[in-house]
């Protein structure tokens, strides 16, 4: 169902949710760190969805927290140790661990968290005209919702230093050359490549997805013996399911094959 601040659509075995304060650059508001939270939640329980698609409103992706709602009161400085604790972190993890495919359909700015909410999916495209943001310097902060852990790894040290310490806009295309994301589409074309991608995914081997997606985040910290081990687990667990015999079968009777997520 969609919320105040989110959209949700759905189509087969695909959904959309597209974050929606446009006026606002659909920066984050508790309201809506709730309704995504129902939203990623939700789409973890339902086997019916097998891929989750999220994009903005309007001209942004998100422009990160709504600062609006951290003008400093009488009661001194937010701690926003605790707003990462409750709100950010707990979406990235909710991302990361979802067993399911995540695109990111970036049709505009995406900056300060929303940027790093943007990397933390598993697959990022982008409209021609969108920009990627590490805006937190330019107010005194530092990148959070994974930014630190994210940067180095995709684009290498130097890189993340220049877009972590200056907050410079990069744009859309240049993120792809560097590695950031994986590919840019004309404007007019992201809704439909993403919703392209996402009825793709959706029909794949969930479960063998998730467990790309396992072992590629714990390759980050693995040495290759460990990461070995993790393979070997894993396959063995994907040669048991449903859609592996299936992959097999269809390989063999030259037919396509009809995953069904099991
Ligand atoms: O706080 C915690 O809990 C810790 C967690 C922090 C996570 C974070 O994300 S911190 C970083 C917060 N985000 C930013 O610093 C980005 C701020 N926004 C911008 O730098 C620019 O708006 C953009 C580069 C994203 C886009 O620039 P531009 O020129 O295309 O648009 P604009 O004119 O600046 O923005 C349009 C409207 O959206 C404008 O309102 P107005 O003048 O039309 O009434 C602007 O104030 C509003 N807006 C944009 N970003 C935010 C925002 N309002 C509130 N919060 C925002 N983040």
């Amino acid at each position: 169902m969609s919320g105040e601040t989110i959209l949700l659509e759905r189509r087969d075995a695909a959904i959309c949710i597209t974050l929606n304060r446009p006026d606002r650059l659909n920066s984050f508001t508790e309201t809506m760190h709730a309704e995504l939270a129902a939203a990623l939640d939700d789409a973890a329980k339902d086997d019916g969805i097998r891929a989750v698609l999220i994009t903005g409103a309007g001209r942004a992706f998100c422009a990160g927290q709504d600062l609006s709602d951290r003008v400093m009161g009488e009661g001194g400085p937010p701690d926003l140790g605790d707003t990462l604790d409750r709100l950010y972190n707990p979406l990235v993890r909710r991302i990361t661990a979802l067993e399911k495919p995540v695109i990111a359909a970036v049709n505009g700015v995406a900056a300060g968290a929303g940027a790093n909410v943007a990397l933390a999916c598993d697959i990022v495209i982008a409209g021609r005209s969108a920009s990627f943001l590490q805006a937190f310097c330019k107010i005194g902060l530092i990148p959070d919702s994974g930014g630190t852990y994210f940067l180095p790894r995709l684009v290498g040290s130097a890189r993340a230093a220049g877009l972590a310490l200056l907050g410079d806009k990069l744009p859309a295309e240049t993120a792809a050359e560097w590695g950031l994301i994986w590919q840019v589409v004309d404007d007019a074309d992201l809704t439909n490549e993403a919703w392209r991608l996402a009825d793709h995914l959706a029909k794949q081997p969930t479960r063998a997805l998730a467990m790309i997606k396992q072992a590629l985040a714990a390759s980050a910290t693995n040495d290759l013996s460990d990461q070995l081990d993790l393979e070997r687990d894993l396959q063995r667990a994907a040669g048991r399911t449903a859609d592996y015999q299936e992959g097999v079968q269809a390989f063999l009777q030259k037919r396509p094959a009809n995953f069904q997520g099991r």
